[in-house]
């Protein structure tokens, strides 16, 4: 049977109108005339649920019908966006919504400011998950996002006195209209206590475990919708509350502020994202927080096996799960748990399906962002899981004694206890050894990581070594937030782009077409005219649209080098201030990130660039040709904006550290040049648009080994470069803090006695291809022939085709499509 269509799955505009007003009142309880922009965004957010819950139970049904091979994307970060935009986008109604929305009196942009974005990520890694869900949706792949729903996510940044204030963020505070409690699929959550051995009744070893704590999980879904396909997965987030038994014991014993005391004890496990990326802690919450998600998703699994009469045997053939990075490691233990302990299954048997269901993930060679555990707290947390991994240990060690005899050196750097001091239990190489299929997330870094980090690891196992460079989809990062571009291109090849992102190669026959590049230049300097605007209301700063935007926006961190860049602009100043008449190419320096609240030099960072801001921007030598601005609070919200208005796009980590970069294709695609690093997936942009239209500078990851070994000295580099010594000098005189010397010393004293990511080595390489970049803007024609080449050859770097190398190399899974029938 096929239905009318009716007032919640409508697609015309006058059913949407209807069906807008009919929430307002209903859901929000409001008459227009009193209505806030806020209820005006939840009238409409519920009309476009509505729209996706007959493809979401479609897909669902479909799925668990034909039993699909399911990917489980397990990840402790999902850095979302605002939900609103992209499902109008996937559901191809945007234009009909917002002339829906016009035809009511209301403006659709700003009923998307009013979005409360789920930060749920700190940068990439999350981000990465998030642009993963979208494709897997669009390739009609079976699948399921699973992780942690905090109630807080990544802090909100203030700049106070130039420096980063954290402030909580309380997402759920107007409420949350794209998820669905369901609470009928709870599951427990064991915690501590210890094991007991016990013979069982057929004369097998089996082991018992007894908690001393007891958390539930209850699952939370949000649709995922794919573009233009009625595919429509889910995104299921757990969060912890108390039992009732739990409760229940200390209650009776009278003690009923103690019972509430727990229940808070055990939310806790939910409350809040640890804000650091690339940098360990050993917070025994932040291994509550792994396991409990870990163990939350894997016992749905089972759940769902069991509801689809799938025999556990086959429990790898159903489900194949992803580890985003090892923050979700421990379930290569919790598996073997579920299967030995509740489903009596031995070893051999159980280790095998393991090995066949996971794969691992690298995001990082950095060594501080490698995971380690002390024994002692992971012992007293997961008793069974620690005995299991030393298990899995044994049988390790013995592979490597046979396949490497007598080698005691390696079976000591491979160990999955690091015994070297304190010991610790070492996620990665758990990781490794459960898992058939290791990969890195562009080229280099996956050649890197067989070269040093994991080289023991591919020695052992090469055939489990892939690479599958990061990708980003043109859904959320062209076609909503760049919807001038977006027309552009499809007036010009059609709207096949979105999907077939490879397309856009045929934009290449318009670069000597002076109408089209025209057109395309006009559409640049308007998006820099809206964020010109848009940087006015927020900070009454005046922007030139003239001017070229430099943009470095990315979590701060000393290995990406916003320092790096703050040198140039010292450099530029002190060109002008030597030398007022000095021609120049007009610059607007653009920065956007956090900071962890930790990272003490992080922070000064963002003090030194807000610290320079005040002097460039207000000294009327300068005469408006350079400003600098540090936006507060970026977001994926924020992002959107700040791409599509990019002409330079800054990639300058140093080279080796930046595993892959995403930001960098972002920008590319909106048709921004790079000045960057042989660096992480840099390395392939360049490839792509080929070295004319990429502005490459300083050492390479083999260079940056070579010099460290060496003996590298930055003072010899301070001592060499006049323009270097100057810039050093004037920072460090006070000149840039009111005559301070004393505050940013910490950073200057570590550039000049230790410069552990190169900035003195680089410099020269960067302020020299700077200044080919301030001259290559000049010639507008040029620069926009540059940019059209930079859009037109990005393709590769779609989540689309990520995904699919997912699926071919490591997945195997099969599209499902669904019909939209009832
Ligand atoms: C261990 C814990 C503190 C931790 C938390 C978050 C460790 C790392 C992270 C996040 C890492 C991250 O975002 N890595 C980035 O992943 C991107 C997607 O693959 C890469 O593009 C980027 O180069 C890498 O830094």
């Amino acid at each position: 049977t096929v239905r009318v269509e009716d007032d919640r799955t409508g697609l015309d505009i006058e059913t949407l109108k209807r069906a807008f007003l009919d929430n307002l009142f209903y859901i929000q309880g409001k008459f227009p005339e009193i209505a806030t922009q806020n209820d005006y965004y939840m009238a409409l957010a519920y009309t476009v649920r509505d729209r996706l819950f007959r493809r979401w139970l479609n897909t669902a049904e479909t799925y668990s019908k034909q039993g699909a091979r399911t990917v489980c994307y397990l990840s402790a970060e999902f850095l979302m966006g605002p939900h609103l935009g992209n499902n109008l986008i996937n559901l191809g109604i945007f234009d009909t919504v917002k002339q829906a929305m016009t035809e009511l009196g209301l403006d659709l942009d700003e009923l998307f400011e009013k979005e409360e974005e789920p930060g749920l990520g700190n940068g990439g890694l999350g981000r990465l998950a998030a642009c993963y869900l979208d494709s897997l949706a669009s390739l009609e792949t079976p699948s399921i996002g699973y992780g942690i729903r905090y109630e807080f996510g990544i802090f909100d940044q203030d700049i106070k006195d130039g420096w980063q204030v954290e402030v909580t963020d309380k997402w759920l505070r107007f409420g949350n209209p794209w998820e669905v409690a369901r609470p009928e699929w709870e599951v427990e959550v064991k915690f501590g206590g210890h094991t007991q051995a016990f013979t069982d009744e057929h004369g097998n070893y089996r082991v018992l475990w007894v908690p001393d704590k007891v958390v539930r999980g209850v699952p939370y879904d949000t649709p995922i919708s794919g573009y233009k396909v009625n595919s429509c997965n889910t995104l299921r987030l757990w969060a912890a509350e108390a039992t009732d038994s739990f409760d229940f014991d200390a209650f009776n014993a009278g003690d009923y502020s103690g019972a509430v005391f727990k229940k808070m004890e055990s939310e806790t496990i939910s409350k809040v994202l640890y804000p650091n990326d690339n940098m360990t802690q050993g917070k025994i919450l932040r291994l509550e927080q792994q396991f409990f998600f870990v163990s939350c998703s894997l016992q749905d699994m089972f759940r769902i096996l069991k509801r689809q009469n799938i025999a556990i045997e086959r429990f790898h053939e159903k489900f194949t799960i992803q580890l985003n990075d090892t923050h979700p490691t421990i379930a290569v233990a919790e598996l073997m748990r579920l299967l030995m302990d509740e489903y009596g299954m031995e070893w051999d048997k159980a280790w095998s399906i393991v090995t066949s269901t996971f794969a691992y993930t690298n995001h990082t060679l950095l060594p501080e962002a490698l995971e380690r555990w002390p024994i002692s707290l992971f012992g007293s947390m997961l008793p069974r899981h620690l005995e299991i991994i030393y298990e899995i240990n044994r049988h390790f060690l013995d592979d490597i004694r046979i396949k490497f005899p007598d080698d005691l050196d390696r079976l000591s750097r491979m160990s999955l206890i690091d015994e070297s001091g304190e010991r610790y239990v070492r996620m990665a190489h758990l990781a490794c050894v459960g898992s058939h299929a290791i990969n890195g997330v562009a080229a280099l870094h996956t050649k890197l990581l067989k070269q040093d980090v994991l080289h023991d690891f591919a020695e052992m196992y090469p055939e489990k070594f892939v690479n599958v460079t990061n990708g980003v989809t043109p859904r959320r990062f062209v076609a909503l937030s760049n919807p001038r571009l977006t027309r552009l291109i499809t007036s010009k090849i059609g709207g096949n782009w979105i999907k077939h992102l490879d397309d856009l190669r045929q934009l290449e026959k318009y670069v000597d077409d002076t109408g089209f590049c025209s057109e395309f230049r006009t559409i640049k300097h308007e998006i820099k005219q809206d964020l010109s605007n848009y940087i006015k209301g927020l900070y009454d700063i005046n922007v030139d649209p003239n001017s070229l935007f430099d943009i470095q926006s990315k979590r701060i961190h000393e290995y990406k080098r916003q320092h790096l860049n703050a040198l140039h602009i010292v450099t530029l100043y002190n060109r002008i201030k030597a030398n007022p008449d000095i021609d120049i190419t007009p610059r607007t320096f653009l920065f956007g990130g956090k900071a962890a609240p930790g990272y003490y030099m992080a922070k000064l960072i963002i003090k030194l660039i807000n610290s320079i801001a005040d002097v460039v921007n207000r000294d009327p030598d300068v005469r408006d040709r350079l400003k600098v601005l540090f936006m507060k609070d970026y977001s994926v919200k924020f992002a959107q904006r700040v791409y599509p208005a990019a002409d330079l796009s800054e990639q300058i980590s140093t080279a080796g550290k930046e595993a892959s970069g995403t930001g960098n294709m972002k920008f590319a695609m909106n048709g921004a040049l790079t000045i960057g690093t042989l660096d992480g997936a840099n390395v392939e942009i360049l490839e792509e648009v080929g070295a004319e239209n990429f502005f490459l500078f300083g050492l390479t990851a083999e260079e940056v080994s070579q010099k460290k070994a060496a003996g590298y000295n930055p003072q010899d580099f301070y001592s060499t470069d006049p323009e270097l010594k100057l810039v050093i000098d004037r920072i460090s005189s006070g000149f840039f803090s009111h005559g301070d010397t004393e505050l940013f010393k910490p950073l200057i004293d570590d550039l000049m006695y230790h410069d552990q990511y190169l900035l003195f080595a680089d410099y020269r390489s960067y302020i020299d291809c700077q200044d080919r970049v301030g001259l290559t803007y000049r010639d507008q024609d040029l620069w926009t022939r540059m940019t059209l080449l930079n859009t037109a050859r990005t393709g590769k770097f779609s989540s689309d085709r990520s995904i699919q190398d997912y699926i071919d190399n490591i997945w195997h899974t099969k599209p499902v499509s669904i019909d939209l029938k009832e």
